[in-house]
């Protein structure tokens, strides 16, 4: 484009004057600038600019000098079309390091740091593979309510509204709709936030998260886990393709993991631990310190599955040849649980009996019984939270850095 006349509008990064000639840094979403500022009022036309204002320059493109530019643009004219205030609260640019609430608390200018955005721009890339795998293997994207009126997930864990005159909560998971959706539609995927009332101050727990959900009528668990590998494997392959700048910029570098996942019984996971001086009980749940010491044995992504009933929720199926045991599955990511799942009940006298042993009460749940008797087909499905792959995939520990305004029990703004 040398010799060509350019109009472009971006935020001034830097701005330097070396005698008559003012150097400007100019940034937009795709990269930055060099702007050349010449003639004899540029002094006055840079006059009360900050770094980070808006500006619109008209000019043309020429040869560089500077080492980092090999072209630039020479121009005589500005127009500011925002001053930003200074002092920013943060350091844009990320050369002064602040501390991620101060960052959190000026977000919007801190997607302006590039290794910010770049883990924005790579979630927009993960998702357009999420969408992509799914859809290929005839998955339709649905959208179901977040404003409920009866706990999907169980009791534990809801916010409660007042809705108008009637109480409310918002949704825990798609869980119930998905299932129902599978009378009509076989094959949905949803991608959406959900809400946990929960008061965990971990690096993984957000009290709103994204999840990845799908439900797949005539599917095992072990049909949707070899959807789980693919969805995630294709994520890693797109980026590592697509995504090179972002992963400059994060210093990382994107590969796809080997396949197949490893898939071991939760029975197993138990006579691991055993030998590694853990002592469980079969039907002990697993803490944290169980999966961080499995992760050393298992490093990467791995399965565990066949969980015992009584740690599953109400509309997970048993196994036919131990009806103690479920037909069900986490992905884990060393000690990170990235996704769970499994077949579902769809015998609704079974289902309704299940509900009773947890607690549950079926009034509760008449609507979704109903749908039960209209002709359920088995299916299966799983959850994938999105905020904890995406920091498995840029290798950012805390959840809260790949989420744009994340929610925590102490988090509400901005
Ligand atoms: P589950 O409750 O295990 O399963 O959630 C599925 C996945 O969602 C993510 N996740 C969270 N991420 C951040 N903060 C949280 N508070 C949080 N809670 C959950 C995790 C988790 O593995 N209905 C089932 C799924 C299914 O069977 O289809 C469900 O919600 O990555």
């Amino acid at each position: 484009m040398e010799g060509k006349n350019v109009v472009v509008g971006g935020w001034v990064e830097d701005i330097r004057e070396l005698g008559k000639l003012i150097f400007l840094t100019l940034r937009d979403v795709t990269g930055v600038a060099q702007i050349v500022l010449v003639g004899e009022d540029s002094l006055k036309q840079t006059k009360g600019l900050t770094k980070q204002s808006v500006i619109k320059v008209t000019g043309m493109i020429q040869k560089s000098k500077a080492r980092d530019f090999a072209y630039e643009i020479k121009s005589n004219k500005i127009d500011i079309l925002t001053v930003a205030i200074h002092p920013l609260p943060i350091d844009p640019i990320g050369r002064l390091e602040s501390n991620i609430d101060n960052r959190l608390n000026a977000r919007a200018l801190d997607l302006r740091n590039q290794k910010t955005a770049a883990i924005f721009k790579l979630r927009h890339h993960a998702l357009v593979s999420i969408r992509k795998t799914l859809t290929e293997k005839s998955f339709l994207e649905v959208n179901t309510p977040k404003l409920i009126g009866s706990a999907s997930e169980g009791g534990a864990n809801l916010f409660s509204l007042k809705y108008f005159e009637k109480q409310a909560y918002l949704a825990q998971s798609p869980q119930l709709y998905k299932e129902q959706l599978t009378i009509g539609l076989e094959r949905v995927f949803e991608i959406a936030s959900y809400y946990r009332a929960e008061k965990s101050h971990t690096i993984r727990h957000l009290t709103e998260f994204t999840s990845v959900d799908i439900e797949a009528a005539f599917m095992d668990y072990s049909d949707v886990m070899d959807v789980l590998e693919s969805v995630i494997v294709d994520v890693f392959e797109y980026t590592a393709k697509n995504c090179s700048a972002e992963q400059k910029a994060l210093d990382i570098e994107i590969k796809k993991p080997s396949i197949p996942f490893e898939r071991i019984t939760y029975k197993k996971a138990i006579e691991e631990l055993g030998c590694d001086g853990i002592k469980l009980e079969a039907g002990d749940d697993l803490q944290d310190a169980h999966l961080r010491k499995l992760g050393e044995r298992h490093l990467g992504f791995y399965f565990l599955t066949d969980w015992p009933m009584k740690l599953k929720p109400f509309y997970i199926h048993e196994k036919d040849d131990d009806p103690s045991l479920s037909r069900s599955f986490d992905l884990q990511y060393g000690y990170l649980e990235l996704s769970s799942g499994g077949t579902r009940l769809h015998n609704p006298v079974k289902l309704k009996s299940r509900l009773i042993e947890q607690g549950l009460n079926p009034v509760q749940f008449e609507d979704h019984l109903r749908a039960f008797d209209w002709g359920m087909p088995p299916h299966s499905g799983w959850g994938l939270g999105l905020d904890r792959l995406m920091s498995v995939l840029t290798n950012i520990d805390n959840v809260r850095e790949v989420v744009l305004y994340p929610r925590d029990p102490e988090r509400l703004f901005p």
